[in-house]
């Protein structure tokens, strides 16, 4: 794996699509650097805190789904399946569903490789009885599965609405590719949000305790560190808005004053009021949801949402 964090501030270590992406993204007239690197050890650490923060209630309101329709869940998945988790993380819901359904074996996929392997050995350490496989990868891409797991019924794991972080096309080649990887006769239990009020949506991307925002702005800290910046981050501020046209929740870095600095050794200027775009986060109807899956290759079987139909879970056969 490359060392992505140089101590020493230089930029030599940096991972080349990092530099890429982001010069790329300066330059475009609305500026927009890709959400997946929000995610180095500090960004991690900070979508943690964001998970737990009142106004944020995906994580809180899926856990509770989950932990609502164990039995249910468990009535329709084959005993002894094989879990594939894609982009698991800090596997935060995993013991929940691992609870459930007593799977023979698990394999979370993440990219990064130190996260995963912590993660994975306190999964294996708690559920003695589940063989426990990390694959070190990035999950948007067609994976091979281990032979050990081939004659396995397979249940794909995809939760957070991390699929509402991708544009609509992206979103149904990567459910076609998890349909390409977990095979012809496997289920996916996939996480998706809901379109809900403003009111509820807006503080649940600008908190008030500023957690969202340093999320946001960890990014340019990320840049100059990694990428030789000089980006004076003071200079901007987030900003969350609900672009309706889309259904989504956009990100935004906006420049409070005329701004010029140097990534990589090119100049960039930004003028007051300009944003860099930094993430989407669409949201689904109950009928967009079953649409999506159904263009990605997946037919849902069944749907638990809350009480409030704010998040849903569906299960979907390959
Ligand atoms: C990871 N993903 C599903 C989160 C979301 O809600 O779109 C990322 C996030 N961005 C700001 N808050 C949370």
């Amino acid at each position: 794996m490359l060392k992505q964090e140089a101590e020493d501030g230089q930029a030599s270590l940096a991972d080349p699509q990092f530099r890429s992406d982001v010069l790329t993204g300066l330059a475009l007239p609305q500026r927009a650097i890709p959400a997946r690197w929000f995610y180095d050890r500090r960004g991690s650490e900070l979508f943690e805190g964001i998970t737990a923060l009142p106004e944020y209630y995906p994580t809180r309101t899926e856990i509770a789904i989950l932990r609502d329709v164990c039995s249910a869940l468990a009535a329709r998945v084959p005993a002894g399946a094989a879990v594939v988790e894609f982009g698991s993380g800090s596997s935060t819901k995993t013991p929940l569903l691992l609870g459930c359904l007593a799977p023979a074996a698990y394999l979370p996929v993440d990219i990064s490789g130190d996260f995963l392997r912590e993660s994975a050995g306190r999964i294996a350490a708690d559920f003695p009885g589940v063989q426990v496989t990390p694959i070190e990868a990035d999950f948007t891409r067609p994976l091979k599965l281990p032979p050990a797991v081939a004659d396995l019924p397979k249940l794909g794991f995809f939760p957070g609405s991390t699929i509402g972080n991708m544009l609509a096309v992206g979103a149904v080649d990567l459910l076609r590719s998890m349909r390409a990887s977990l095979g012809d006769a496997a289920l996916l239990l996939i996480g998706i949000d809901r379109i809900k009020p403003v009111e509820v949506l807006i503080p649940a991307y600008d908190d008030a305790q500023g957690v969202t925002a340093a999320f946001n702005l960890n990014l340019l800290h990320r840049i100059n560190r990694e990428l030789g910046g000089t980006i004076p981050v003071d200079a901007f501020r987030h900003r969350a808005l609900w672009n309706d046209d889309r259904a989504r929740i956009e990100m935004h870095l906006e420049a409070s004053r005329d701004v010029a600095f140097e990534v990589d050794g090119r100049p960039f200027s930004i003028g007051a009021g300009e944003t860099i775009h930094t993430e989407n986060s669409h949201k689904y109807g109950p009928r967009d949801a079953r649409l999506l899956l159904r263009g990605g290759g997946w037919t849902p079987v069944a749907e638990w949402t809350d009480a409030e139909d704010k998040f849903a879970l569906i299960l979907a056969e390959a």
